[in-house]
């Protein structure tokens, strides 16, 4: 399926159809942004009552498709004013001859036309009716690929009429999609479209080409932001992982200070030990020890020995006077 022509009105005008206006007394042709049913603006057209064969309208030319398929397709809402009265809505023309499909409505009762190939018309009424004052899909398929050419009219991607072409004669393809208003006998008609489309095949309810594009950027960006949430999630590990080695130099380091403490204890151990060889030595030496350069000075041990000697001999002395005196 590939989009002929596919306009919402958001040029606020008619600048992107072939041509728009009014015929006759009485008839509005005009975009709005009371008639959008998405984005900002849809077209609006109404004629009011008592002018027969009044119209406002607005149309896309094309080129027929080769395969002869031509589907038109709409948003549409037919307001309050309209009931009772017996109105053309939405068509597929060709240009030069005219109508080949057609929604209208007679007093209230919605039907398909169709243009046969011998130039007359054919009117089916649609298997369930349009409510006012709401908003339908409707959509108009013309199939020309067949001896029998079929006209058939979906509402929100339901077939709701449906009919062949038996006659003979030339086989017109629609070149034309046309949004319009016509009053063919009485009442006030009105009409509010928006999102308007063409296409060589059934359109149904799926995505516009534009929201299917919008898709499709909002994909991408999707793809962008995952690889971006990977990227960073490899960030993060790398992140981590240096982290955790920094933590791991870091017990290292611990453990090196903690090492280094021990061999600090080790070295004050050794220094004791040292300073109590240099005693020993000292004592052996003769009982003086030789400290930071210093004076020599009596190892305290060897004087208190030396002092208990001469306290001996002293009382030795004593007792050897008081003998003699004896
Ligand atoms: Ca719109």
């Amino acid at each position: 399926m590939a989009d002929i022509f596919s306009n919402g009105y958001e040029e606020g005008d008619f600048s992107a159809w072939t041509a728009a206006g009014v015929s006759g007394v009485g008839a509005t042709a005009e975009v709005i942004a009371g008639a959008a049913y998405a984005g900002s603006y849809g077209g609006h057209f109404a004629v009011t009552t008592g002018n027969v064969n009044s119209r406002g309208y607005a149309y896309k030319t094309f080129t027929a498709p080769a395969n002869n398929f031509v589907a038109g397709q709409a948003r549409f809402k037919a307001p309050a004013a309209d009931a009772g009265a017996q109105f053309e809505f939405f068509r597929l023309n060709r240009v030069g001859t005219g109508q080949i499909l057609m929604l209208r409505c007679i007093n209230g009762t919605w039907e398909l036309q169709i243009r046969n190939k011998d130039g007359t018309f054919t009117s089916q009424d649609l298997s369930a009716g349009l409510a006012l004052n709401t908003w339908y899909l409707i959509e108009m398929t013309y199939d020309g690929s067949g001896a029998n050419p079929v006209g058939k009219c979906y509402i929100d991607g339901v077939e709701r009429a449906s009919i062949t072409d038996t006659t003979t004669g030339t086989l017109y393809v629609p070149d034309q999609v046309e949004t319009r208003v016509k009053e063919i006998a009485s009442g006030n008609g009105e009409a509010y479209y928006d999102e308007v489309r063409a296409a060589d095949a059934y359109i149904g309810t799926g995505a516009t080409e534009a929201s299917t594009r919008l898709a499709a950027a909002s994909t991408l960006q999707v793809v962008a932001s995952q690889r971006l949430s990977a990227k960073s999630q490899l960030q993060k590990t790398v992140l981590d992982r240096l982290a955790a080695q920094v933590r791991l130099e870091s017990e290292a380091l611990g453990r090196l200070a903690g090492r280094a403490a021990l061999q600090a204890i080790g070295a004050e151990r050794l220094a004791g030990r040292l300073m109590l060889l240099k005693v020993a030595e000292a004592r052996l030496a003769g009982g003086v020890f030789f400290e930071g350069g210093g004076e020599a000075q009596p190892v305290p041990s060897l004087r208190l020995f030396g002092l208990r000697l001469v306290r001996l001999v002293e009382v030795g002395i004593r007792r050897l006077g008081e003998r003699q005196e004896e």
